[in-house]
């Protein structure tokens, strides 16, 4: 039998399947938490630090106190890796606001629990990568930065989850949310570029998309590749018209969106932008310097 993958939870390891936390949590109750997905790429965790500064930037807003200090942090989500032998992986961090009762005050909520889970990345279709994704629209809007903004990675994901669901029975592959102005924002766990006359265009954040790290590094890696970047509202027009679009996000890396609504973009094939990017950023995400080694 193959050996089974620990999971850390409060200072202590469980195999997969006694890996457990209360039903009384708050995370499970409520949706009370933040969590980050992170991947390691042949030893190096790419930007681990800015996961753990978001996560911690997350906590911070909904006012959960994390008990370890970042440093810490960084060190249990390595340890993890360590005890499970991995290089390659998709790593699940997840701060709970903990046990209460069941009432949703999080004053009655003593300690945050902290779960770490390693877990090996099934390798995406690379279908998805050549051909590109069809995407839709959805009706469910972002939740509004005056609300449960996904600025903050928190349990809530039912936003997101609705508009998924609407693309799944659409049969799409993705979906993307709009903001309640009507602006695109993002797609259900990426952000969102499109490409006109060879500039690269993102919306902003208080769209209530999550400041995303992949976008991060993909805007620092055009700029410096001599791509404008700009960062503005995006309207279902421009989005319909664009000549490329792509997805980024931890898990999708950069993924090329080929149809919108049935709107077929650019000629419908990965375009050279998106093909330039996507090879650059895979070879940035070997980079050590770009994240932290799990191994010295
Ligand atoms: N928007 C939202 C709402 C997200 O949840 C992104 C954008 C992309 O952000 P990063 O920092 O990853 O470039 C996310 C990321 C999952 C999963 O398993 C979700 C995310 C990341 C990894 C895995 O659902 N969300």
């Amino acid at each position: 039998m193959e050996k089974e993958l620990f999971v850390y939870i409060d200072g202590e390891y469980y195999p997969k399947s006694q890996a457990k936390i209360s039903v009384y949590d708050h995370g499970l109750l409520y949706g009370d938490g933040v969590f980050e997905g992170i991947r390691a790429y042949n030893g190096i965790v790419f930007k681990l630090k800015e996961h753990i500064d978001r996560l911690y930037r997350s906590a911070h807003t909904i006012m959960l106190q994390i008990p370890v200090t970042k440093e810490e942090m960084i060190k249990i989500v390595l340890e993890t890796l360590r005890k499970n032998n991995l290089k390659d992986a998709y790593i699940r961090l997840v701060v709970t606001r903990g046990v209460g009762d069941l009432g949703l005050d999080p004053t009655k909520c003593p300690k945050p629990s902290i779960i770490v889970i390693t877990d090996t990345i099934k390798l995406h279709k690379t279908e998805a990568k050549e051909k590109g994704v069809t995407a839709m629209l959805s009706w469910v809007k972002r939740d509004p930065v005056d609300a449960t903004t996904h600025e903050i990675k928190s349990l809530n994901y039912l936003n997101s989850i609705m508009a998924k669901i609407e693309a799944n029975i659409s049969g799409v592959d993705e979906a993307i949310c709009l903001d309640k102005n009507g602006f695109v924002c993002e797609g259900v766990a990426e952000n969102i570029f499109i490409i006109k006359n060879e500039k690269i265009f993102t919306p902003p954040s208080y769209t209530g998309a999550l400041p995303g790290i992949t976008a991060a590094s993909v805007i620092k890696l055009a700029r410096k590749l001599g791509y404008e970047v700009i960062e503005k509202n995006i309207t279902p027009y421009e989005l319909f018209t664009a000549e490329e679009i792509f997805f980024t996000g931890t898990a999708a890396e950069i993924v090329p969106v080929r149809e919108i609504n049935k709107r077929v973009i650019g000629d419908g094939k990965l375009g050279p932008i998106t093909k330039r990017l996507m090879e650059e950023f895979m070879k940035l995400v070997q980079d050590p310097q770009e994240g932290v080694p799990i191994y010295e």
